[in-house]
């Protein structure tokens, strides 16, 4: 049985635009969020480092090799009861500290994905299929939101330079539009928040995408990932703001005009197209000079292009 969502957290439709409605909030949520857990019952629980945390327990080990060309210098790991315990995934709730409890007992497996568009033929793989493909990689990347506050996570996946590879796209190919699934019945978020243009959709550049850092990921701290952070594959690239890293992808789509998000499509004027982590320019609503490390709670500086201006800073001349 999924939770219902008492009225009172509800965002009014009108502030239904802002990705940080609930970000002032945190500090009480996150007293609360230990209490609301209980009403998730039969929901799996794990105790991380005293922190209880769903999702955690169960999850299978994955097969990784480290590659230490990636580090992410002056900044620990963040623990897995953080990256799993506080997160961003409207189709569940706004509410990040909930996310973890409300998705707790989505159903990631057997999960299909199609390729479709410009590609030399079309196709559909099972996320299983690409683990056994393709060799794993881990790697510590940076993860900065637009809302202001980042963590360090150690992702376990393939190179997206890769799956194009295989993928096949033809020579019209010039953009990848990523679809996220649309299960209201099994995805409260989605269900309750029908303002929302559903199911999530993003989009990215071939060379962008072909960039040796974005990255599908199916993975993370050694295991599975939980489904909070996206399971069972998503994308990150590292240098764009979080929103662009789609979660829980069922289509890859390759095409020759550039797709439209979902960001941009709730409020065009706060996000665009390449959202590149810029502490230079300022969101409409909040500076991006600092942010804040969601582990220590200390406001360290924000970095051009999140730190990976020598990988990527070459796309945007
Ligand atoms: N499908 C989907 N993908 C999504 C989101 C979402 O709400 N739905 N939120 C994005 C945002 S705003 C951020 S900051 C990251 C958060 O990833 P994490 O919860 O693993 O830290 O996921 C991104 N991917
Ligand atoms: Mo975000």
């Amino acid at each position: 049985m999924l939770i219902r969502i008492p009225k009172g957290w509800e965002i009014p439709e009108r502030e239904a635009a802002a990705e940080d409605v609930y970000f002032s909030r945190r500090r009480f949520l996150r007293t609360t969020a230990l209490g609301l857990g209980g009403i998730a019952a039969g929901c799996s629980m794990s105790t991380v480092n005293g922190m209880q945390v769903p999702g955690l327990s169960g999850l299978a080990a994955l097969n990784a090799t480290r590659n230490e060309k990636y580090v992410v210098p002056g900044r620990n790991v963040t623990p897995i009861e953080v990256t799993a315990g506080y997160n961003n995934f409207y189709e569940f709730t706004t509410d990040k500290e909930r996310v973890a409890y409300l998705a707790a007992r989505f159903k990631t497996r057997p999960w299909q994905v199609d390729v479709r568009g410009l590609v030399e033929k079309p196709f559909q793989f099972d996320v299983d299929e690409l683990i056994k493909r393709f060799p794993l990689e881990e790697r510590v990347y940076r993860l900065r939101c637009v809302e202001a506050w980042s963590i360090v996570v150690p992702w376990i996946g393939i190179p997206l330079a890769k799956f194009i590879e295989w993928a096949k796209p033809t020579s019209r190919a010039r953009f990848l539009r990523m679809l996220t699934f649309y299960k209201p019945g099994e995805a409260v978020g989605q269900r309750e928040q029908d303002w929302y243009p559903w199911p999530y959709y993003e989009g990215l550049r071939l060379d962008e995408a072909s960039n040796e850092l974005a990255m599908i990921v199916v993975g993370c701290y050694g295991r599975v990932m939980p489904n909070q952070n996206g399971s069972p594959l998503r994308l990150i690239v590292p240098w764009k703001y979080g929103y662009k890293s789609i979660k829980s992808i069922v289509r890859v789509e390759f095409t020759d005009r550039q797709p439209p998000t979902f960001w941009n499509k709730i409020a065009p004027k706060e996000y665009d197209f390449l959202s590149n982590v810029n502490p230079a320019v300022p969101h409409p609503r909040w500076s991006q000079a600092t942010e804040e490390d969601v582990a220590t709670r200390k406001r360290i500086p924000t970095l051009p292009y999140n730190g990976y201006g020598e990988f990527v800073a070459h796309l945007y001349k």
